[in-house]
């Protein structure tokens, strides 16, 4: 018996990586009957004789898992935000950064054409990047990262990586660049008739200098699903540096004396806009039809 990762699932084969070397294998029927089913990114057990005939015989548990696209294992999310075209914005930044915090994955934030800002423009962004590394964010620039991919690379050595963002940001122009002989669509073209192949697109894992990177362009919004209303404050880094001085145990920093979160934000310590952010999306939690969960 072998471990591996699955870097592809297809037709009902699951393509596992093993010390280099690439098995076709088929799941034992014994998962559909639990209603498990393996994902790229799994770490598993197998068994092989050859190449081609494999039988994957057990999943090893999980950090996580993503439904749409499917993926497991997740270690780091790249947000891809453009500078304009669309429109930088700082909130949906922040709703894929709680989102992933909530999945425990670790985000970076990646602005791509920033060659298409003028200088007033540019030095906003100078200013928001600074603010995010704060918080302890690693921020990229995608120009940059076009022009020297060793760095990034060096960062997410073994780890297994997502892009995100909207459509139109650049992730597929970004993905190419990473990933050698990808020739993914990018621009017009895959914008008008790529919908609905994109969709049906299937993840693929492809390792390049030790970094696992999903091929997927497919995740342009995220929803809050899985997020308590209580554990929102939580996904905030810079908030939970200081509940600690907060008046009261599991403070929703919003109407109790003494908040170190409310102190930070008056005097300039803890960003205004994330603040504001956090107050949104505790409302929209508040406000969310209650939802049957799966137990943890
Ligand atoms: N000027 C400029 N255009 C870019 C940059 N990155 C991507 N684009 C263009 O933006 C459009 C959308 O890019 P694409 O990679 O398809 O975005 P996706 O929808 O996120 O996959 C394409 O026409 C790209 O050529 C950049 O850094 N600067
Ligand atoms: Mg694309
Ligand atoms: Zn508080």
């Amino acid at each position: 018996m072998t471990q591996g990762i699955i870097i592809k699932a297809l037709s009902g084969f699951y393509y596992i990586e093993s010390d280099g070397v690439i098995y076709q294998t088929r799941a034992r029927g014994v998962f559909r009957k639990r209603g498990q089913s393996p994902l790229v990114g799994d770490v598993v057990e197998f068994e092989s004789s050859n190449l081609q005939e494999g039988t994957l015989t057990k999943i090893l548990p999980r950090k996580n898992a993503i439904v749409r696209p499917p993926v497991a294992n997740v270690d780091v999310g790249i947000i891809v935000m453009s500078a304009v075209e669309p429109e930088f914005s700082t909130h949906l930044v922040d709703r894929f950064l709680v989102y992933l915090e909530g999945l425990d994955v670790k985000p970076v934030i990646m602005i791509t054409k920033t060659d298409l800002l003028d200088e007033a423009g540019m030095s906003r962004l100078v200013d928001i990047k600074a603010r995010y590394e704060k918080i302890g964010y690693p921020v990229y620039f995608g120009q940059e990262v076009m022009k020297d991919k060793a760095p990034l690379l060096e960062s997410l050595r073994g780890e297994k990586v997502i892009f995100l963002g909207q459509s139109g940001v650049g992730k597929s122009t970004l993905l190419n660049e990473m990933i050698p002989d990808l020739n993914q669509e990018t621009g017009e073209i895959s914008n008008a008739l790529g919908r609905g192949r994109h969709t049906t697109r299937h993840v693929s894992l492809h390792e390049i200098e030790g970094v696992w990177i999903a091929d997927t362009p497919g995740f342009s919004t995220v929803d809050f699903m899985e997020i308590e209303k209580e554990d929102l404050p939580h996904l905030f880094p810079e908030f939970v540096e200081v509940e600690h001085e907060c008046k009261f145990r599991e403070c929703s920093h919003q109407h109790e004396p003494n908040c170190a979160v409310i102190a930070g934000v008056e005097s300039g310590d803890i960003w205004q806009e994330r603040y504001d952010h956090y107050l949104n999306f505790y409302e929209e939690l508040d406000q969310r039809k209650p939802v049957y969960k799966r137990k943890k």
